[in-house]
């Protein structure tokens, strides 16, 4: 049985990954208006991970036999200097997230909620990858900006990502 303190914290989560779906769907907005359609696309398919994100712990609060409580999601911000602008807070972000995440964890151990923290750990995995993507686009654009046509170049390789959804159970 699920704790009301672990609860409450999931369901938190849940917020905050659908906050992050709108902030990066917003970053994805503020890219096409840059004419930079490989970036945008990149951040669309950001949004959809984090509307997987928080579909998944949704799907298990159900299956635990939860209340899901959904609650209003803050608007994100509209508008950014630069395309490094926005991954530099688009890392900053997801390093917050990852804490948040930690602290899911925590919560877990300390109740002694193996099925959550067996749960959690597929976040856990997760949050390395969503850390390493953003700082290393943002990488990438401190290195091209010093060359002509690098943002063009890496907007074409940006614009391969796809979504796909991890298998069932996964
Ligand atoms: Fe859901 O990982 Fe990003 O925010």
């Amino acid at each position: 049985m699920m704790s009301k303190k672990m609860a409450d914290a999931i369901n938190e989560q849940i917020n905050a990954e659908f906050y992050s779906a709108f902030l990066y769907l917003s970053m994805a907005t503020k890219l096409e208006d840059m004419t930079l359609p490989g970036f945008a696309k990149w951040m669309r398919v950001q949004y959809e991970e984090e509307v997987f994100h928080g579909m998944k712990l949704l799907d298990h609060m159900v299956e635990r036999g939860q209340r899901v409580h959904l609650r209003d999601i803050a608007a994100p911000p509209v508008e950014w200097a630069s395309p490094l602008e926005i991954f530099s807070e688009a890392y900053e972000h997801e390093v917050k997230v990852t804490e948040m995440i930690n602290n899911l964890v925590r919560t877990a151990m300390d109740d002694n909620d193996f099925a959550t923290n067996q749960f959690l750990l597929w976040y856990v995995e997760e949050q390395v990858e969503e850390e390493d993507n953003t700082s290393t686009i943002r990488d990438k654009i401190k290195l091209v900006n010093e060359m002509p046509g690098g943002l063009y170049m890496l907007d074409k390789e940006l614009a391969a990502r796809t979504f796909t959804p991890p298998p069932a159970g996964a």
